[in-house]
């Protein structure tokens, strides 16, 4: 058993730990406490790109000592550098290849080859079509469609020039990214250029290098993430606020329970829809059960919360807790974040794994493709799979009562919608809000579980601290389950934890004060409505102008290094928790702390505990309130139109 400490923030997940001891199951919490990371590795002092090494290179523990170099002579500063590209590169992969899977199933359903899929957003079906430089006028919605496909795929593997999302960032920062030949183009081509240069023997300078990765890093944010969510939203509709809840006791014990698992959509969008298929039902009955009962782990589960209100059982850390409760039928797995030990602590229950996309197998697990082109058929023989399952449910079933309210949907295009209303769609309340002080700035707090620290305890931590100190929270990921959990995503967490301006601000609109705006790759969501902000006026002319931070407290996938990256790069201070993984190498670690800012306007930070993650993110809000003139908060003031101009 893990050594006595505290893991989780939760009770539920405490109970069901306790249920996984007594059942010897070996979980991640259990094996954090006998692996533990290795120094030299998470410090990024170890290079194994060639057959002479892995050559290690740490700080010499001798003070005067000469540091090692690698064999082919690489220093620290390369091999640090060359590490975080190279998680840069796999973490912007995984991103923009499920915007590319996305992608295609767009253009199979815009040809109409694809039954079940379709346009469900034809006015965001416009809105990015004219992003992509595709003329709309006079053209049927199908026909707008297929381009939009068509030019999105080609985004991807897009050769040379600026891809266009980059068009859609404030003018000040497209101009620092061309001004410093950053301006990335298809995200496939700057990937491999990461793998080029990282090789043995090229690119050996780490200002060099890390120019590439801010270049890949782009090509995600602006490129292959944000595609996937206007793309994700044209075919299964833009979220708007929905009510939900959270966390394990959502599993319920007289129904089939079937858990959607990973990132993509385009299976578990189907697994709702069969799920309410009469003939499923009378099947669930048929086998004893009262119903189908569908709950998310991760971002598959941002995914259906938001657009159906699919209730979330858990995140990352909570995916084998879920099986632990011996309730589960079936965990419908597909890309990214899902455990290999699933399998092992699965086949202690009845549980079935089942693995469905064609890049994703698991040993041991029952593989069940999923086929876009007969979506629906392919869903309902999963869900058959879990119902004929759920007679052999063998141990004890124990589901926790522990679960909490939340409201999610949270969009760009909601927010525009809830502050402005529909005749007049604006940030402009916000912006007014942040001006006159009663809102002291935003935060993005995204990212992971990460088992070297308790879970979502960072989280709530510094979320909570933030908001006490009026500063509003975007949130995506597990970092919004983990809050979802602990009740910050509903309209009375404002009065109950919020500091009195944004508490007002809340009430007055009806929204949280930590607003859960979707998965990881929804994070784009975040640069649209910083863009937003910064178009709305008052605010200066750029993202790196605004009284604004971003955070991952506890991150632990390379796709948080890429969104760090890209972040950093659109002019945003990103401070991460729990490791840092350049932390071995001074020289690099300045220039991404430090140097970075001087160039970009936004910069790396870390800081392990929340508390000091919190105050250096409102540090830095009131460096920029000070350096806009608004640092002393101002009473109300209508704006006039005069006082508008002169704002802007
Ligand atoms: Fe060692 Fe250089 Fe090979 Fe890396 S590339 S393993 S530092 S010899
Ligand atoms: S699932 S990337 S643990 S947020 Fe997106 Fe959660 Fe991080 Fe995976």
């Amino acid at each position: 058993m893990a050594e006595e400490k505290k893991l989780f923030a939760d009770k539920a997940s405490q109970e069901i730990y306790e249920k996984a001891c007594r059942d010897s199951i070996n979980t991640v919490f259990t094996k954090a406490a006998e692996l533990k990371p290795c120094p030299i590795g998470s410090a990024g002092d170890c290079c194994k790109n060639c057959g002479m090494g892995p050559c290690r290179v740490p700080e010499p523990k001798t003070p005067g000592a000469v540091r090692k170099l690698g064999l082919c002579g690489a220093t620290a500063e390369t091999i640090s550098a060359r590490n975080f590209l190279r998680m840069i590169a796999a973490g912007a992969a995984a991103h923009s290849d499920h915007g590319r899977a996305v992608a295609e199933t767009f253009l199979a359903a815009a040809k109409g080859a694809v039954p079940g899929y379709a346009i469900k957003d034809e006015q965001k079906l416009l809105a990015v079509a004219m992003d992509l430089g595709i003329t709309v006028e006079g053209k049927e919605t199908n026909a707008i469609a297929i381009e939009v496909g068509q030019k999105a795929l080609a985004l991807f593997g897009q050769q040379e020039g600026e891809i266009a999302y980059v068009k859609k960032a404030p003018q000040k920062r497209q101009e620092i990214w061309r001004r410093e030949g950053v301006t990335p183009r298809g995200v496939d081509r700057e990937i491999v250029e990461i793998m080029h240069r990282t090789h043995m023997g090229v690119d050996q300078d780490y200002r060099s290098l890390m120019k590439q990765g801010i270049r890949a890093a782009l090509s995600d944010g602006w490129g292959g993430s944000m595609l996937a969510t206007d793309l994700q939203d044209i075919m299964f509709g833009t979220p708007v606020p929905v009510y939900s809840e959270v966390n394990l006791g959502v599993l319920r014990k007289d129904e089939v329970n079937i858990i959607v698992h990973g990132h993509e959509p385009l299976l578990s969008e189907m697994i709702v829809i069969a799920s309410r298929d009469p003939q499923m039902l009378e099947l669930a009955r048929s086998h004893g059960a009262n119903g189908i009962n569908i709950a998310g782990i991760c971002c598959t589960a941002n995914e259906v919360l938001m657009r159906h209100g699919i209730p979330i059982a858990g995140n990352f850390l909570q995916q084998e807790l879920a099986i632990t409760t011996g309730a589960v039928e079936a965990m419908v797995v597909d890309v990214q974040c899902v455990m290999q030990s699933l399998q092992s602590v699965a086949s202690c229950y009845h549980t079935r794994l089942i693995t469905t996309n064609p890049k994703a197998h698991i040993t041991g697990a029952v593989r069940m493709v999923f086929n876009d082109h007969d979506a629906l058929n392919s869903a309902k023989a999963i869900v058959t799979a879990a119902i004929e399952n759920f007679p052999n449910r063998k141990s004890e079933v124990l589901i926790p009562k522990a679960k909490s309210p939340m409201i999610a949907g949270f969009s760009h295009e909601t927010i525009n919608y809830m502050l402005g209303g529909s005749f007049r769609s604006s940030y402009r309340p916000l912006n007014d809000n942040i001006i006159n002080g009663r809102i002291r700035g935003i935060a993005g707090v995204v990212g992971c579980n990460n088992a070297r620290t308790a879970l979502d305890n960072n989280t709530l931590e510094l979320v909570k601290e933030l908001i006490r100190h009026d500063v509003l929270v975007l949130t995506t990921g597990c970092t919004a389950i983990g809050c979802g959990k602990e009740g910050l995503l509903t309209p009375e967490a404002a009065r109950e934890f919020a500091g009195p301006g944004l508490a007002e601000v809340c009430e007055t609109v009806g929204i949280p004060p930590v607003l859960h705006m979707g998965s990881c790759v929804d994070n784009s969501r975040i640069l649209i409505a910083a863009t937003a902000v910064v178009k709305d006026g008052g605010l200066g002319n750029d993202i790196s102008d605004l009284p604004a931070a971003g955070a991952a407290p506890e991150w632990m996938s390379e796709k948080a290094i890429s969104i760090g990256q890209y972040f950093v790069a659109s002019g945003v201070y990103t401070v991460f928790g729990v490791t840092w993984p350049t932390s071995g190498s001074k020289e690099l670690t300045k220039h991404l702390f430090e140097e970075l800012e001087t160039i970009y306007g936004g910069r790396w930070d870390f800081a392990a505990d929340p508390k000091e993650m919190a105050k250096k993110m409102i540090a830095h809000i009131d460096k920029k309130r000070k350096e806009l003139g608004i640092d002393k908060a101002r009473e109300r003031v209508l704006f006039d139109m005069a006082d508008r101009r002169e704002l802007a």
